[in-house]
């Protein structure tokens, strides 16, 4: 499916032709880099070779489908009042398993707010990544802990929170990598423009991860670009590459090849994997009233963890034993997750007050005061009603 024939099939979109952005481009049919077709066929590519043993593999399948019944848990807690909002990465499996086992230990992640399966990869236990969602916590783990950063909302920042920390790494004559995941509506915020340009001039060691799921809550890609994302790369200095999203192996030997790069000094890159977000943009989201059912469905016949599995059962090298014990650590997961959750103790409403300033602030313990009132009020109104 090409970027024109997606756009076709939206719902129609009533907008003037003054505002109508959706112009078909005027390039060929972009790139993409694919390593394992939708029907589970394995194809070569001359720039981006991959060797996989089959252990590497049923590896890929099995983070693959750990994450996705997280994801499906973490939905169903939100459901159920158990979490304030959830951000699904549905669909999304490929793009950050395949990128995650990309990264060496000593790389560092500046994720978004939907890298649930990057976090995965690094380690971070995934119940810590609820309690954020719960509204228990500001964050959740100790971002040194897995070089993992926090996840971060305010769209597109982490970009240069990413260049800084690369500019950093490149003083300290250190050969790790850096890697900042955004998306295709991020692309259009002005931080993103400016960790281009600053990590190419500084031939910063990082690599921009843009998962261009198409849509950005309601906003269509062909809102935020004229071009595919990738080759806006070109016009800051530095290379740009789309790969299949939904193929694991291609994501894996793209973002390999980039942080390699990244490691020997030649400065940034910008991959563009192209999936698609099979889910709500969270879960206070309706995706029904902006986009048609056969968008989905089209991207259904396209799901990452499929074809891996087509792949690997045509080729023996996973039976049905390990599917069969696969599924029952996928339901373990599940309940461990959903017992961890509902265990999580409310923290002292004061605790909102800490962790602003270093030293204090004023204006904070004039808010702290009000805040202590406020909650004082409770107690006597309970009080009463006894
Ligand atoms: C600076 C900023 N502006 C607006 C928002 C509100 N907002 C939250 S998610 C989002 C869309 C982001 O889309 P995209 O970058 O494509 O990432 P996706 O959610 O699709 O993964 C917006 C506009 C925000 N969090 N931060
Ligand atoms: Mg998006």
């Amino acid at each position: 499916m090409t970027v024109e024939s997606t756009a076709a099939a939206r719902k129609p979109r009533r907008t003037s032709k003054r505002t109508s952005a959706a112009k078909k481009p005027q390039s060929s049919e972009p790139q993409l880099v694919q390593l394992l077709t939708p029907e589970g066929e394995r194809v070569e590519h001359p720039d981006y070779s991959i060797d996989l043993s089959a252990d590497e593999l049923r590896g890929l399948y099995r983070d693959m489908v750990l994450t996705r019944r997280f994801d499906a848990e973490a939905t169903a807690l939100q459901r159920q009042g158990e979490l304030g909002l959830w951000a699904s990465l549905l669909g999304q499996e490929a793009a950050q398993i395949g990128s995650g086992r990309a990264l060496r230990d000593d790389d560092y992640v500046f994720p978004t707010y939907r890298e649930h399966g990057v976090a995965w990869c690094r380690g971070v236990d995934p119940t810590n990544l609820l309690g954020m969602f719960r509204g228990v916590n500001h964050g959740g783990w100790d971002p040194n802990s897995n070089n993992f950063h926090l996840y971060t909302i305010v769209i597109g920042s982490q970009t240069l929170h990413a260049t800084g920390y690369a500019m950093g790494v490149a003083k300290d004559g250190a050969d790790s990598a850096v890697i900042a995941y955004f998306g295709d509506g991020a692309s259009s915020q002005g931080d993103v423009a400016e960790s281009f340009t600053f990590s190419a001039v500084y031939n910063a060691p990082v690599v921009f991860f843009c998962q261009n799921n198409q849509w950005a809550i309601s906003e269509p890609t062909e809102r935020q670009t004229r071009v595919p994302l990738y080759q806006r790369a070109q016009g800051f200095g530095f290379p740009g590459v789309r790969v299949d999203g939904n193929d694991v192996l291609a994501c894996l030997a793209v973002t390999r090849s980039a942080l390699e790069r990244a490691r020997r000094g030649e400065g940034p890159t910008l991959v563009e994997a192209f999936t698609y977000r099979m889910g709500a943009h969270t879960t206070s989201d309706d995706p029904t009233k902006y986009r048609a059912d056969e968008e989905r469905a089209a991207w259904e016949a396209k799901d990452p963890i499929l074809r891996l599995r087509a792949y690997l059962e045509k080729e023996k090298f996973a039976d049905e034993a390990f599917f069969t014990a696969l599924d029952e650590e996928s339901e373990t997961l599940g309940k461990r997750v959903r017992e961890a959750v509902r265990a999580m103790p409310d923290p002292d409403p004061m605790a909102l007050f800490e962790h602003g300033y270093a030293d204090g602030n004023s204006l904070v313990d004039e808010e702290r005061a009000q805040f202590a009132a406020y909650q004082a009020s409770f107690a006597d109104s309970a009080e009463e009603g006894k």
